[in-house]
């Protein structure tokens, strides 16, 4: 197949570009995009890319129907009805920047800048519309900062503290891990290129083993699916470890050489023998024993450490203690072993230069974006104008309700753009719409393999559609902003990304290399040997800086917190057919993915009187949604799963984060998600027919 190079593609009708995909997983996939007549055709992986080699999920072969779907922004919309119906009329770029900075001024005058506040996710990976010119504009306007917790940060934070950073193996050697534990990631839906890497080390003969509160795709992809209650990984981490070295099976060697605290950990863990630990996580003792056998065994052993056990109160703790597991049998050592919980330390780039907080005059406050809705209900002095871009927080955050009676305040100045009125946009004064990915130029760097790729537009902005960096640019002028840093082309902040001396994976690495060769891989050294950036330069299985913080200085299990006496730990996790609330708005993923579901055990189901495909009403203190009964053995008795962050479809009630708690974890501020406690209870019996139980 002929690549076309030629730029610029957006003006060619016809040909095949390649593209890299901007959604917020870790694969980043390499793509080909085809054109005739000017609009995209297909979506289809590209086969020459060194770590993704042309396979994509079905979501984005189906974007085109998304970037093209009817329901799309075209033009900027002012409010016109209650805040939250979605009545909106077309009026101008023009007059809605004049209607914002006008607003912004005011309000700058009378209460100062950090009564506005940016609220921003990664809706698009691309570094310079989510890191570059927006920090900037927020930075030089002195606005309240965002603290960008929802996703990561408790297990980031409980990584490091350990690791030094997000640093962990390269993806592409784990073909030759023997043993593989995929640990709370639904990796079949969220990583599929480290399960098709796992099939190549299958066939050469690896184990793969799941640890989940679900038996999800990927615990039925799994050799061995290890069921365990919902926020106890860290007691079965902790247990294995009571085995490894009560059984001789630690690496002395490494031990010595690589980590400190090795003699306070071994005595540490004679308390967590297999009968406690099983009594805690609900995994048999002897299972606790053959997992940590063949971990001591079954070597290069590797461990992907999912986003989901970290979801929780206890979730940095609990990633700190697993990310202590290879230490204790030198993992690190071997071409494959190792961990990963994210790598985007290997791939930084220049940060200071994309976001300039030089132009920042003095320090502002913050506040956590898992408590968006307290912080525009109750801060004192009141955010008074909010500007939200790549989310959706009326879907995606914590207590929705919250966050949805805060959106609804009458003089909540409100700005969203997106390229769809959202469930969030219907609550905005004003919404502007975005271009997608394949409209912009953008730098991508993945945080699981160690690729950087640049994106050149692939069509024309659809209607007056403009990019993040497009708007604040404009944004900047009509606020008056003269720096030079609001003039930069895309091209200069990609320039400005790369320079970046710190980071020595960037050596070398130029805008043109990017262009020249689509897939540049950083220059990423092995961590072993050589020095982390703990404290120390070693594994810290001891942590001084977790001691002076107050925490327990060695890997421990905590329970989750009290949150009530409702009888279900309720796991509302992510889906195979969207990407988080992404596509839950485009009618193709929903017929993919069907309708909502309740993952329930059967002897739970029977005691409340509960059948396959019925309605159920889900409930706690914090709201009610309504899924479908989904009933067998797929979870443990006591737990409820639910996947995708749905769109709330007119009489329906799906939006699953109604329930959860604003909590915030024990590291990072992190959101616990899947720490909350949810009642169950029949509404309607089943349709006919209804009775397909397919995840
Ligand atoms: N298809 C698809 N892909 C995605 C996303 C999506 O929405 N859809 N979202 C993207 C984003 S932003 C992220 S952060 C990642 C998230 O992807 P993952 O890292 O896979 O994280 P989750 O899917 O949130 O949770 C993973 C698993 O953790 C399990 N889990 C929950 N609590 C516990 C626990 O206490 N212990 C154990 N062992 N398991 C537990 C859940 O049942 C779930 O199967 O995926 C990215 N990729
Ligand atoms: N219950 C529950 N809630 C969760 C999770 C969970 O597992 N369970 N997962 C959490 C996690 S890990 C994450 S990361 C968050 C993610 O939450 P969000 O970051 O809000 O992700 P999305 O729902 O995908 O929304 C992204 C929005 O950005 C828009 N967008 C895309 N590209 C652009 C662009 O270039 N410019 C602009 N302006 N907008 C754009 C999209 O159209 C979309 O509306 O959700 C969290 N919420
Ligand atoms: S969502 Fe993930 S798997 Fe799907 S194309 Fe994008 S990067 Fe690849
Ligand atoms: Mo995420």
């Amino acid at each position: 197949m002929k690549i076309d190079a030629i730029q610029p593609y957006a003006k060619q009708s016809d040909g095949v570009f390649r593209s890299v995909c901007s959604l917020d997983c870790p694969d980043q996939c390499g793509l080909l995009v085809h054109k005739k007549d000017g609009k995209i055709v297909k979506i289809e992986g590209d086969p020459s890319h060194p770590v993704t080699q042309g396979a994509i999920c079905n979501k984005v072969r189906h974007l085109a129907e998304r970037i093209y779907d009817p329901k799309r922004l075209r033009y900027p919309l002012k409010r016109v009805g209650p805040k939250g119906e979605g009545k909106f009329e077309r009026i101008s770029w023009d007059e809605a920047l004049a209607t914002i900075a006008g607003r912004w001024k005011r309000l700058i005058a009378e209460y100062g800048p950090e009564s506005i506040m940016p609220y921003s996710f990664y809706g698009n990976m691309g570094r310079i519309g989510t890191e570059g010119m927006d920090r900037r504009f927020f930075n030089r306007l002195g606005a309240t900062e965002l603290e960008q917790t929802i996703c990561e940060a408790a297990g980031s934070e409980g990584y490091k503290y350990t690791m030094g950073g997000s640093f962990g193996t390269d993806p592409e050697d784990t073909v030759h891990a023997k043993l593989i534990v995929m640990w709370g990631i639904n990796a079949v839906s969220t990583n599929m290129h480290q399960v098709a890497i796992a099939e190549k080390a299958r066939k050469n003969g690896a184990t793969v083993v799941a640890i989940d509160v679900h038996r999800n795709r990927t615990a039925r992809w799994a050799d061995w699916f290890i069921p365990i209650r919902p926020g106890t990984d860290a007691a079965l981490a902790l247990g294995m470890m009571h085995v490894l070295f009560a059984e001789g099976m630690e690496n002395e060697a490494f031990l010595r050489e690589y980590t400190v605290g090795h003699e306070e950990l071994r005595a540490h863990v004679r308390q967590y023998d297999p009968v406690t630990v099983s009594g805690i996580t609900g995994v048999p003792a002897e299972d606790i024993v053959r997992l940590a056998r063949m971990y001591g065994s079954v070597t290069p052993a590797f461990i992907r450490i999912g986003n989901g056990l970290q979801h929780h109160d206890n979730g940095g703790m609990c990633v700190r203690t697993i990310a202590c597991l290879p230490a204790i049998t030198g993992q690190w050592l071997l071409k494959g072993g190792g961990a990963i919980k994210g790598n985007g330390g290997h791939v930084s780039h220049n940060a200071a230069a994309l976001t300039r907080p030089d132009l920042r005059r003095g320090k502002a406050r913050s506040v956590n974006m898992n408590r968006l809705g307290r912080a525009l209900l109750e801060l004192d002095p009141p955010i008074r104008s909010l500007y939200v871009y790549n989310s959706n927080p009326a879907v995606v955050a914590p207590e929705t309700n919250k966050v949805r009676a805060g959106l609804a305040r009458e003089d909540l100045f409100t700005v969203v753009h997106d390229l769809f009125l959202t469930e969030t946009a219907a609550y905005a004064d004003i919404v502007l719409p975005a271009t997608s990915s394949l409209e912009n130029t953008d730098f991508y760097h993945s945080y699981w393999h160690h690729y950087l790729q640049i994106q050149e537009p692939v069509i024309e902005p659809y209607g007056e559609s403009k990019s993040n960096v497009e708007t604040f640019r404009l944004l900047a002028e009509a606020m008056g902003f003269e720096e030079q840093a609001f003039k930069d082309t895309e091209e200069d902040l990609i320039r400005q990304a790369l320079d970046y001396p710190d980071n020595p994976a960037y050596e070398g690495i130029t805008l043109e290399e990017l262009r020249e060769k689509s897939y540049v891989k950083a220059k990423v050294k092995p961590l072993f040997p050589g020095k982390l950036r703990t404290p120390s330069g070693k594994i810290e299985l001891y942590s001084k800086a977790m001691e002076r913080k107050g925490l327990p200085p060695l890997p421990t299990y905590t329970p989750l917190k009290d949150d009530g006496d409702l009888p279900f730990l309720f796991i509302p996790g992510p889906n195979h057919n969207f990407l988080n609330s992404t596509f839950s708005n485009n009618e193709k993923h929903v017929k993919l993915e069907k309708e909502p579901k309740l993952f329930l055990n059967a002897d739970d189901a029977a005691r409340l009187g509960i059948e396959d495909g019925d309605t159920v009403r889900v409930w706690n203190e914090r709201g009610e949604c309504e899924l479908t009964a989904s009933v067998g053995r797929d979870v443990l008795p006591g737990v409820a799963v639910s996947q995708g962050l749905w769109a709330d479809a007119p009489g329906t009630k799906r939006s699953v984060n109604a329930l959860t708690p604003d909590r915030l974890a024990d590291m990072g501020g992190g959101a616990v998600f899947f720490s909350g406690r949810v009642g169950v209870e029949k509404k309607a019996a089943s349709a006919a027919g209804k009775k397909e139980t397919a995840l």
